[in-house]
């Protein structure tokens, strides 16, 4: 078998999606997610220029020397660009092995080491109460995790809330950024009350998780972490940024509340020490920018030796395809934590149709030779791309800060 021809097809059925489809000289062909949000058309140019070129001639089902041709050939080695590439190129010949082998991928992985997949929602209120009302929703819907984020009084805008209910809170605007104001002072005197106010809405059993979205400093971590213990988070997320990986030593060392991060990581080296000196509790680097399940599959089984668990990023910014892989992943992993959840558009849906399935805050992968997920061409071309950037965050003094 030899891979004939491959493509990138950029779409936006309500944000910009982008995906590799490899075909192969006998018919079988496998999809891959390629998209970086804001910096789509970089990923783009990176498979359309240095990669594709490259697959022509070469037989899909040598994932790993490819992988290994992609990464190590590139010279230029690690990155969000060139790893989101090599992950889109590695999901669709998994995808391609796993229908010549007329099997769903899980069972290429290993087979099963559970039978549905836990994943959490997003509730989001402008304050406490319409979070609350959100949470309920989840409830309703059979949700036994959710992640909590609300408004901040004092401050105009803050992460994961939309100004306008239901709408995503990015990306805000397709000209240039548009430009949030932060306080840390106002948000660490907050936050501590939407979690209690959770807790007595709704009991002790309910998985909350929380995204800090990179935005304080270590020690303000520890402060946040050890103020949230009455409330036993599921997980603290993001609550600094790493290029430090010895930082998150100064948040261990104060509390007990467990923590994720790892979503915007894209390689070992990003999280090992954090990994083996046991800093965090979680670690949410995904396939579709973490090299693909190749690469992926290596970080969690190392991660297994040191009592980390997997909890893969699930944005509506990864495509279905993403989510489609990531499920038959956590349906293997023995080393799983939790799946995030968050519901594409309708007509998002309708590109990419899919086999996984949402039960009563579960997920199933499917069980269709392959990750599950395909995309339908025709209707992708109705949605041409749209530029789009991911919003910048101040300070109230306007220094740059993290968004
Ligand atoms: C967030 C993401 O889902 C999360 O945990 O951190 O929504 C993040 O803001 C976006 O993926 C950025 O593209
Ligand atoms: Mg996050």
């Amino acid at each position: 078998m030899k891979i004939c021809s491959a493509k990138v097809i950029v779409t936006c059925p309500g944000r910009n999606l982008v995906t590799i489809k490899i075909e192969t000289d006998e018919g079988v062909y496998g999809i891959g997610d390629a998209t970086l949000n804001g910096r789509e058309k970089s990923v783009v140019a990176y498979l359309e220029d240095h990669v594709i070129p490259t697959l022509i001639g070469k037989d899909p089902h040598r994932i790993e020397d490819i992988w290994q041709y992609l990464y190590r050939g590139a010279y230029w080695r690690r990155g969000p660009v060139g790893m989101t590439s090599i992950a889109a190129v590695d999901v669709a010949l998994w995808d391609i092995k796993a229908k010549v082998a007329g099997m769903p991928l899980y069972q290429l992985l290993g087979g099963k080491s559970r039978d549905k997949v836990m994943v959490y929602g997003h509730a989001t209120g402008l304050d406490i109460d319409s979070c609350l009302e959100e949470v309920q929703k989840h409830v309703d819907r059979g949700y036994k995790a959710v992640r909590v984020q609300c408004g901040i009084p004092g401050i105009p805008t803050t992460y994961g809330v939309s100004k306008t209910p239901g709408q995503p809170y990015e990306p805000a605007d397709s000209s240039l950024p548009a430009e949030h104001v932060w306080s840390t002072e106002k948000y660490l005197n907050h936050v501590p009350s939407l979690f209690a106010a959770v807790r007595k809405e709704f009991g002790e059993d309910l998985h909350i998780l929380h995204d800090v979205h990179h935005r304080l400093t270590p020690i303000q971590a520890g402060r946040l972490g050890k103020d949230v213990e009455p409330y036993h988070l599921f997980w603290l997320e993001d609550c600094t940024p790493v290029e430090n990986q010895s930082s998150y030593e100064w948040i261990r060392q104060h509390t007990t509340t467990p923590l994720a991060i790892g979503e915007v990581f894209n390689s070992l080296s990003d999280c090992q020490e954090l990994i083996q000196r046991q800093l965090i509790d979680y670690l949410r680097a995904t396939i579709s920018h973490a090299g693909g399940i190749t690469n992926v599959r290596r970080i969690a089984d190392f991660a297994a030796n040191f009592h980390v668990k997997t909890g893969f990023h699930g944005a509506t910014d990864l495509s279905p395809i993403t989510m489609g892989a990531a499920l038959h992943f956590d349906s293997w992993v023995p080393n799983f934590g939790i799946q995030e959840h968050m519901p594409h558009t309708e007509e998002t849906d309708l590109v990419f149709p899919h086999a996984y399935q949402f039960n009563d805050g579960f997920f199933t992968p499917g069980e269709v030779p392959g990750h599950g997920v395909d995309i339908d061409e025709v209707l992708a071309a109705k949605y041409p791309y749209q530029p789009a950037y991911l919003p910048v965050n101040r300070l109230e003094d306007g220094t740059i800060w993290n968004w």
